[in-house]
């Protein structure tokens, strides 16, 4: 290896700049990638997906080559560090949240499983913007991210896509996915020549109609009026009708006949994004002979279609003349399909074109793939018992649970070294690739040296956080504090704005001589959409509350506020293994399924959460007395809405602590550090319709939350022990087992299968 790096740097490794030794890196793991390079047989999935949170990928690649301690080793001899070097690798910006690392966590999985899987999506040239925070507010700024050495390699293939009645040409970017001690799959991205950054001016704006510069510019183009939702529509065409093409020409080169392209190709659509991918296979075969019902029935069978989110605002549904401008081609056949199901059933509620020519593409979905499946356990049930109802009662045999997880690889091995060490020294190596091995942690559930060593840990892992936040932001913190950490985009469903009103309500106890038993260090890590005014809102409001308490040194002894700016894969990497209390707060029924919680858990901290998403599994597997849950149950919150009476202000009229809370947010000591309108603006959302039913839930939060600061504080020995079963616990939440699951049911990849009654 050190002969190798160094031919390549064509000097000594200790006279090589980072720049230069990080290049030299990616050659040898490209090529060591290239090696594990498989031939496909049978059905191969692609997993289209608007995002891919991949991450940075040097130390994750060096991992799963089996070269990392090596190249540390080597880079240490020199005096250098990996971890210096990984700082100049710049994060792909590629994805916004949880379903986007979602579909990096599955590459990563199915490449270690040894399953033929890629990813199709674009590659965007700034991506989810960069956050910054001026005068307590979030600015955005374009993350030029694809400046510098890539990953990604230009295949010289081109696919013609037609948008408006317009011939463009969609470049195939690759980049290798190599699982851990696995085959290497890929990563293909579509991109236009044209695409020109120069249009960007003012922060991230951009003149929205020259789409052959802007449309691989960002991911989620502001969609605030008709050019920009037409944007995206532009967007999503791209991707499905260049992936559509990809597929199909491998699939025919691999001796497919496309009668039987089921056998050759398993497409799992990543919420309604790809949703089109549908319609134009459907075309596309047309354009090959094959007739219409045939062509519908072959899709079905090929593609299947995860549902991320019962959220209305985010099932898409597209003005019918919106499709019918940018992508014309396809609505004959959406009209056919319509027709379909409306031959089949006069539902309004099931048809694919409503009355008010709406397309709605999860229904299209649903109708046209072969398996629908939600994130969570609760969060299928709620599917099925009532989001997606009518759909289940027609299609009984297509719904199906896959629970979420994630890859242990990045999420254990990379970013805590420490931990996994000691992981392995107490039970082996074998947790690496059969993630229920650490089950066998919960025998040291009573060893105390075990206990103490794993708070040691904790607590190297919290000054490292800290340290690396000082370098970042100038802010330090203490490490002795119990730190309660929630990241992930900001949304009022999360609920950030109630972590808000447990802070304000801990700042009056404190000046009321009610202290807390331990000091208390809350994080956050959120992006707001740019036009998601009432996030933005509760940013400014926590930014507010941050210097207000900064500077009353009597409350600032015992809470500081923290809000890490731009929060990242590569910030969620230092801040989980540092965090004590993983806040998982949303709304019970509102989060399909979090894969922070697991994330956190699998690092050892506890979680304090409502009974939602893959909370709820989490409690199953840690047991009842090693997480704090609180809040309304889903059926509540459920039966809350159903009746539509719920009123925030007669909570908050009604309870005083919780009026207090609220009406500090636009009191006289807010007001003197922030800004009037926002900070007005967020109280009235609150008082005047919560939404998402923050007040219901205050008090019991507040009291679970001191409860677990007090266990914290007053009890470390039953702290370690919990967070040592959590570690134990996680194993389920591996996105092996998930990847596992969905190639069980859904995906049988490698195999082949007769094709009956077509
Ligand atoms: C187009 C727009 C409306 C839109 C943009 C982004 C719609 C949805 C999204 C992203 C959704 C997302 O990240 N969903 C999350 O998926 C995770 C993986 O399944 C879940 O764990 C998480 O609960 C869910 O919010």
């Amino acid at each position: 290896m050190k002969a190798r790096l160094e031919a390549l740097c064509k000097k000594s490794i200790a006279e090589c700049s980072y720049e230069e030794i990080y290049r030299a890196l990616m050659t040898i793991v490209k090529e060591e990638s290239k090696a594990r390079e498989k031939a496909v047989k049978g059905r191969k999935l692609y997993y289209i997906s608007a995002e891919f949170l991949i991450g940075k990928l040097l130390s994750n690649n060096l991992i799963n080559l089996g070269i990392y301690d090596e190249v540390d080793g080597l880079l240490k001899e020199s005096g250098k560090s990996l971890a210096e070097l990984e700082e100049i690798e710049p994060e792909p910006s590629l994805g916004n949240g949880g379903l986007g690392r979602l579909a990096a966590c599955f590459l990563d999985s199915l490449a270690t499983l040894d399953l033929p899987g890629d990813g199709v999506g674009l590659m965007y040239h700034c991506g989810l913007f960069r956050q910054n925070f001026r005068n307590h507010c979030q600015n955005e700024t374009p993350d030029y991210w694809l400046d510098g050495a890539q990953w990604a390699e230009d295949t010289g293939k081109t696919y013609e896509v037609s948008l408006a009645g317009k011939e463009y040409e969609a470049r195939l970017y690759r980049l290798d996915v190599t699982g851990y001690d696995g085959r290497t799959n890929k990563l293909n991205l579509f991109d236009l020549d044209t695409v020109d950054e120069g249009i960007i001016s003012e922060g991230i704006q951009f003149d929205k109609t020259e789409i052959d510069k802007n449309l691989t510019l960002f991911l989620y183009p502001d969609d605030s009026d008709d050019e920009g939702r037409k944007l995206r529509i532009y967007q999503q065409y791209l991707m499905v009708s260049a992936g559509a093409q990809m597929i199909l020409e491998e699939c025919e080169k691999r001796g497919c006949k496309l009668h039987d392209l089921a056998d050759y190709a398993a497409i799992q659509i990543n919420d309604t994004h790809p949703s089109m991918v549908i319609p134009e296979l459907i075309r596309l075969l047309g354009e090959k002979g094959i007739a219409f019902e045939e062509a519908a029935e072959i899709v079905t069978k090929t593609c299947a279609y995860t549902n991320h989110t019962i959220l209305a605002e985010a099932l898409e549904k597209w003005p019918e003349s919106y499709l019918e401008e940018v992508v014309p081609q396809l609505m004959p056949v959406i009209r056919k399909l319509d027709e379909a199901v409306k031959e089949k059933t006069d539902r309004e509620d099931l048809a694919i074109i409503d009355k008010g020519h709406l397309v709605h593409m999860a229904n299209m979905d649903i109708h046209f793939t072969h398996s629908t499946n939600g994130v969570a356990a609760l969060h299928t049930e709620i599917l099925k018992e009532s989001e997606l109802n009518q759909f289940y009662q027609l299609y009984p045999e297509k719904f199906n649970n896959k629970t979420n997880g994630i890859t242990f690889r990045r999420w254990l091995l990379s970013c805590n070294h420490e931990l996994t060490e000691y992981i392995e020294s107490l039970i082996g190596p074998g947790f690496k690739k059969d993630a229920s091995e650490l089950k066998k942690l919960a025998a040291y559930g009573d060893d105390q040296k075990v206990l103490k060593r794993l708070m040691e840990i904790k607590t190297a892992n919290k000054k490292k956080f800290s340290d690396w936040l000082f370098k970042k932001q100038g802010v330090a913190l203490k490490p002795d504090s119990i730190f309660s950490i929630q990241s992930k985009r900001l949304h009022e469903y999360k609920r950030q704005q109630l972590n808000l009103l447990y802070l304000i309500h801990q700042y009056f106890e404190i000046k009321n001589g009610h202290l807390p038993a331990a000091p208390i260090t809350a994080v956050f890590g959120a992006k707001a959409a740019p036009a998601y005014i009432t996030a933005k809102n509760i940013i400014h409001a926590l930014l507010t509350l941050s210097k207000v308490v900064e500077k009353d040194p009597e409350v600032s002894k015992w809470i500081q506020i923290v809000l890490v700016e731009n929060y990242n894969v590569t910030a969620a990497e230092k801040m989980i293994p540092a965090c004590d209390l993983s806040e998982q707060i949303s709304l019970a029924s509102k989060e399909a399924s979090g894969t922070g919680n697991m994330k956190f858990m699998l690092n050892g901290a506890v979680t304090l959460g409502t009974m939602d998403g893959a909370n709820v599994e989490i409690a199953d597997c840690v047991g009842g007395e090693n997480i704090y849950i609180f809040g309304q149950s889903s059926r509540q919150v459920i039966r809350l809405y159903e009746k539509g009476d719920y009123c925030a202000r007669e909570w908050y009229e009604t309870d005083p602590n919780l009026r207090r809370a609220v009406d500090f947010i636009d009191g006289e000591l807010m007001l003197s550090e922030g800004d009037e309108g926002s900070l007005r603006s967020l109280k009235n959302e609150l008082v005047g319709k919560d939404w998402f039913q923050t007040f219901p839930d205050f008090n019991a939060y507040v009291v679970r939350k001191n409860q677990a600061v007090t266990d914290y504080a007053v009890n470390p020995e039953k702290w370690a022990k919990m967070a040592l079963l959590n570690i134990s616990g996680a194993g389920y939440f591996s996105s092996d087992r998930t990847i596992a699951e969905y190639n069980e049911d859904i995906w049988h990849l490698g195999e082949t299968e007769e094709v009956s009654g077509i």
